[in-house]
């Protein structure tokens, strides 16, 4: 049994990776700011799968809270072997020039900072032990910078290099870090994105037939539980009707 890490467990990619890996019978640690339903997605695993799930209600952006929360861990829970980071988001999509302070600061501080806030701890517990395994969840628009996209595809270009770096850096201590970069995937991202607006976050995903966030568990997971010789790096996954963050094929 491991002990997985999921940041952003509330909802979206990061649920349907603590199910993935509690599915197959390790425990799992949940972390997000709803309290509520870190609380149900325990009860569920826990009936479903009978895998224990400790869960941590805090704000990424906050290194106080990520520091706090993470050290109240019981020793045995302290023992990390997948440390995946995925809470993220995307904030308005616009033009540079037209672009919101609030929403610049919400993506950067939750995508960059707040996910070295996590790596810096984790990484540390992992060192210790000479062992462990970091995914970063990017995106493709860490790979490609399309249009009103600006800042976000800026915070996944940093994700980007930070899994470079980090994978140089922790290399000699035994730690693996690889990432994720997905293309369209129905979660509420989009609804996230155009701030409530649950018409305009449909339309994305209109006529095609989009990633699922189960799609992106199986991606994280087929990482992790490769052999131990063998160290996937980076795995991009798009919708088939995505050719790349412009080129999307709608159904007629
Ligand atoms: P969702 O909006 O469905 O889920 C986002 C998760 O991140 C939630 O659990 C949310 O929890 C958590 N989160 C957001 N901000 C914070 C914060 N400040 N502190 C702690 N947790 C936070 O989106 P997805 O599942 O789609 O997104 C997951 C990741 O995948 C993101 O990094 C996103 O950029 C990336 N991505 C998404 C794609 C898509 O098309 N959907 C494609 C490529 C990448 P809570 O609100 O409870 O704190
Ligand atoms: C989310 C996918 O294409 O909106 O990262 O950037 S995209």
């Amino acid at each position: 049994m491991k002990t997985i890490l999921v940041t952003g467990a509330t909802a979206g990619f990061g649920k349907a990776i603590a199910l993935k890996y509690a599915q197959n019978g390790n425990r799992v640690i949940i972390t997000g700011r709803r309290a509520e339903r870190l609380a149900e997605l325990k009860q569920h695993i826990e009936e479903q799968y009978k895998t224990p799930v400790f869960t941590l209600c805090f704000d990424v952006r906050d290194n106080a809270e990520v520091e706090k929360a993470l050290q109240s861990l019981p020793a045995d829970w302290q023992n990390i072997d997948i440390l995946v980071n995925n809470a993220g988001l995307a904030a308005g999509l616009g033009p540079i020039q037209d672009g919101h302070l609030d929403h610049w600061e919400r993506m950067i501080d939750t995508n960059v900072k707040g996910l070295l806030y996590v790596s810096k701890v984790v990484c540390n517990l992992m060192i210790a032990r000479k062992s462990g395994h970091i995914v970063n969840i990017s995106s493709i628009a860490g790979k490609e910078v399309y249009p009103n996209g600006n800042v976000y595809c800026a915070t996944k270009h940093a994700v980007e290099a930070l899994t470079k770096g980090m994978r140089i850096d922790l290399h000699p201590h035994g730690v693996k870090v690889s990432s994720v970069a997905p293309g369209m995937a129905e979660t509420e991202f989009s609804i996230v994105r155009y701030d409530g607006d649950t018409d305009r976050a449909a339309k994305v995903y209109e006529n095609v037939d989009p990633l699922q966030a189960e799609d992106i568990a199986e991606s994280v997971y087929f990482i992790t539980e490769s052999p131990a010789h063998v160290y996937i790096q980076d795995i991009v996954l798009t919708p088939t009707a995505q050719a790349n963050a412009t080129t999307v094929i709608r159904k007629q």
